[in-house]
């Protein structure tokens, strides 16, 4: 199986752009009336349901912000009655009230769609074994693969993340073939099965890792490790969960399933629409959502969207990989700075995935160090060797982002390892 709906994945642009004209204005019309928060905004900018006729009037709607998906907890930005809702998830919330999102049946049913095609450009199909080791419970990694794996009718292990010699024994006893989690616990997975020697006994040939960004040095590093190919996928609560957009073979950026998600990308400063190829913020527009509709949600991730024709066939619009949200930048002494930057350079380097930035201010001034593991064999070498590759280190991170940082290289295994999205960055200006 190539496709699992060709008509749609593979559809010409201007089918597409008629079935997402048609759902916008049903949307629009619906949201307009259902929620009482959309028919303020709207007639605040004097924009009625009646002047959205086509995706061409999508700019006349106003956007959505992260701050009014907070302040809508619980169910101010609910579309149906509550008795039409069979689920709710959520974001992790580490700061603020939570965004609460809804769902109806359809709902599910079209998530688990958007995650089933994912899967099938994994090269997954019914054959395969489906190892689930997101989260479940209110993140919505687990639900979501967990339907599309389902709706597939693949053999669905719902591992959660967690107990990692467990996830081992599972994956070399049931014969696991696509381990899908976040990139981080991928690579903490990869190393323990590598040092518990079961290399061997493991099936994998491919991987379905999101939720976090990760540099293509890490991709690389996961796919040598542990002999598979490993996938993008992208997602977020607001919008439905994983599966808004998946990676294909050619492994040049994700598919937006944008007969459900309409995908722009926008200044995050002067909130202008860019045209395709040019880096911006991203916005989504739900185009068939029942209980939780958005509309033109800033999600604050930085990517930009190509129309370029895909190797693999399908014509669905892709968008580059996540360099990193705008609340995840970090300006360092005025200079701005994405932890997956660092990611490539350590990678790059000979070092793991596993790293922690520390940013202070001492006198007024930014402070800006990482402490990276030293391999197990780098472990051994002499006092002398290690501050060579420390000011080697130095030298890579200030080509690639200019600025001076400090290199602590500590013992391996020593940086607290992740089974869910990794925590990189301790910022003590804001504590
Ligand atoms: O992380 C949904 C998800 C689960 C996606 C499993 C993929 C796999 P949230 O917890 O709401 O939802 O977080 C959404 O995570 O706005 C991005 O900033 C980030 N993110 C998600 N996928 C990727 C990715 C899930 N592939 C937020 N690359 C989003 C980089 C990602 N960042």
């Amino acid at each position: 199986m190539k496709y699992f709906t060709p008509d749609i994945e593979c559809a010409p642009h201007e089918k597409m752009r008629v079935l997402q004209s048609e759902r916008l204005v049903k949307i629009v019309r619906n949201a307009y009336d259902a929620v009482p928060y959309y028919r303020e905004i709207m007639d605040k900018k004097d924009v009625t349901p009646e002047d959205i006729r086509s995706v061409d009037d999508l700019d006349k709607l106003p956007f959505l912000s992260k701050d009014y998906l907070r302040e809508a907890y619980p169910y101010k930005l609910l579309a149906t009655p509550r008795s039409h809702v069979v689920r709710i998830q959520s974001t992790s919330g580490t700061t603020g009230k939570r965004i609460v999102a809804f769902y109806t049946q359809g709902d599910i049913d079209k998530w688990d769609e958007c995650c089933a095609r994912a899967i099938v450009a994994a090269g997954g199909t019914c054959d395969d074994v489906v190892h689930v080791s997101y989260g479940y419970g209110l993140f919505t990694g687990g639900p979501g693969l967990n339907g599309g794996s389902h709706m597939l009718g693949s053999m669905t292990l719902p591992m959660s993340s967690g107990n990692t010699d467990r996830q081992i024994q599972f994956m070399c006893d049931l014969g696991s073939t696509i381990l899908c989690c976040t990139p981080s616990y991928a690579s903490y997975l990869a190393e323990s099965v590598i040092s518990k020697g079961a290399l061997d006994k493991i099936t994998l040939k491919a991987g379905i890792f999101g939720a976090e960004s990760w540099s293509e040095e890490m991709r690389r590093d996961i796919e040598a490790k542990l002999g598979i190919k490993a996938y993008d996928i992208y997602g977020l609560t607001e919008i439905s969960g994983p599966g808004v957009s998946f990676e294909c073979s050619e492994q040049t950026g994700m598919h937006i399933n944008e007969d459900y998600f309409l995908p722009e990308i926008i200044d995050p400063h002067t909130e202008e629409t860019l045209p395709d190829g040019v880096e911006g913020e991203l916005v989504f527009t739900t185009l068939a959502k029942e209980a939780f509709p958005v509309l033109r949600y800033r999600t604050r991730d930085l990517c930009a969207l190509s129309r370029k024709p895909c190797s693999c066939g399908r014509t669905l619009v892709k968008m580059s990989k996540l360099k990193g949200r705008t609340d995840d930048m970090l300006i360092i002494r005025g200079v701005n700075v994405f932890p997956s930057q660092i990611e490539t350079v350590l990678l790059r380097e000979g070092y793991s995935p596993n790293y922690l930035i520390v940013v202070d201010r001492v006198n007024h001034t930014d402070t800006f160090e990482v402490q990276v593991e030293l391999t197990p064999e780098m472990f051994s070498d002499t006092v002398k060797q290690n501050s060579q590759r420390e000011k080697k280190l130095v030298d890579a991170m200030r080509s690639m982002l200019g600025i001076s940082s400090k290199m602590s290289l500590v013992a391996p295994r020593s940086i607290v390892r992740s089974e869910g999205k990794a925590v990189r960055v301790i910022d003590k200006r804001k504590i």
